[in-house]
């Protein structure tokens, strides 16, 4: 396969090469690596892991056009631009950023949940980090109890916000250490030491972009557009992994058993749930990591045999962008996810779930 990166010099590019490195048998190997950005970062040297030393190029039409899949990790602004142009030079698109996750001709995808979405697609979507990782483990979840309702507050780390939000953190923390004041731009207010309950722009409902974004995207991604869907998204200092509290209610009933069971059997999520030795998914363990984090799971007080709580991490960076980025490709290179089935609930549950609500 010939691959190419655009953006390769921001976290997310430097994290796709990395993942195609230890992952290109899985797309029959990877021949060619092409690594491309803005004017600005053109002729300097990255090491590519695997693929060795290998020199950024500008990014132009003509450089791309005889590749087989392009990975755009760079704006929105950019994708909207190139991605569309790209696609008809000739390779499958995978971009990173929102331009598209939202219309409806472009499949928004995470393989183990709608990979068959992305079949014959030229450009596909992947989505926002937050959503995926709290889909991973919700979607298991889903397919045996339905899920009628979500509700989301997210603790997110500084990757985000890209090497910069990263750099900044690390920092404010020496300056914070030092005694000196932080220096604050990529963020709203100093994040070292602090929290912040704003990622994205405000929008006219008062959610911001990153909160509606979870609303949006999982109802696209489980094929369910009425999926009652509500996130707190909030911005804490951690590196690279998010953390999330998710409160799910549930068309039929469903046991802290029977989920931990259906979590442990997904792929792509680990299930860290031991209280007695103080087991749970955190930030620290699921950094770097492939997998998904859940744990805690509890019967939810508030919705009873028809809700749990959970708390899940996921490395920001992987599943949240390059992982999943990579894992299209080979799906799209494998072909083996068959449609799997969705909960649909009954014309009864509905009709008493709207009775209740
Ligand atoms: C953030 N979700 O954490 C965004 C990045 N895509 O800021």
């Amino acid at each position: 396969m010939r691959v190419g990166i655009v953006g390769c010099t921001g976290a997310v590019g430097e994290e796709l090469v990395k993942v195609l490195g230890e992952r290109q048998d899985r797309l029959g190997g990877v021949t060619q690596l092409k690594l491309l950005a803005s004017a600005k970062s053109a002729g300097k040297v990255m090491d590519a892991g695997v693929f060795g030393p290998l020199t950024v190029e500008e990014f132009s039409i003509d450089k791309v056009k005889k590749l087989d899949v392009v990975f755009l990790a760079v704006s929105g602004s950019f994708s909207l631009k190139y991605a569309h142009e790209i696609a008809k030079s000739g390779p499958v698109v995978i971009d990173n950023s929102s331009a598209f996750r939202n219309d409806p001709e472009i499949p928004l995808v995470i393989p183990e949940i709608n990979g068959h979405t992305a079949k014959n697609a030229k450009l596909i979507a992947n989505p926002n980090c937050t959503t995926a990782i709290a889909a991973m483990a919700l979607w298991p979840l889903h397919q045996k109890f339905g899920i009628r309702s979500l509700i989301m507050s997210t603790y997110q780390a500084a990757s985000g916000a890209g090497a910069e939000g990263m750099a900044e953190l690390e920092a404010q923390t020496r300056a914070h250490v030092k005694g000196s004041a932080p220096e604050v731009s990529v963020f709203q207010y100093p994040l070292a030491f602090n929290v912040i309950p704003h990622v994205d722009s405000f929008q006219p409902n008062g959610y911001t972009r990153e909160e509606m974004k979870v609303v949006w995207e999982t109802r696209k991604i489980f094929g369910v557009p009425d999926m009652d869907v509500s996130c707190t998204a909030v911005r804490i200092p951690t590196l690279r992994a998010h953390a999330e509290a998710l409160t799910i209610q549930t068309w039929a009933p469903c046991s802290v058993e029977k989920a931990k069971a259906l979590i442990d059997e997904a792929v792509g999520v680990q299930l860290v749930d031991d209280p007695s030795s103080n087991k749970y998914p955190m930030p620290i363990n699921a950094t770097a990591k492939f997998d998904v984090e859940a744990g805690r799971v509890r019967q939810s007080i508030v919705f009873g045999d028809f809700g749990l709580d959970l708390f899940v991490c996921g490395d920001q960076l992987l599943r949240g962008a390059a992982l999943n980025a990579v894992l299209i490709a080979e799906f799209l290179h494998e072909d083996k996810f068959e449609k799997p089935s969705g909960y649909k609930p009954t014309v009864l549950q509905r009709f008493m779930g709207a009775s209740l609500s």
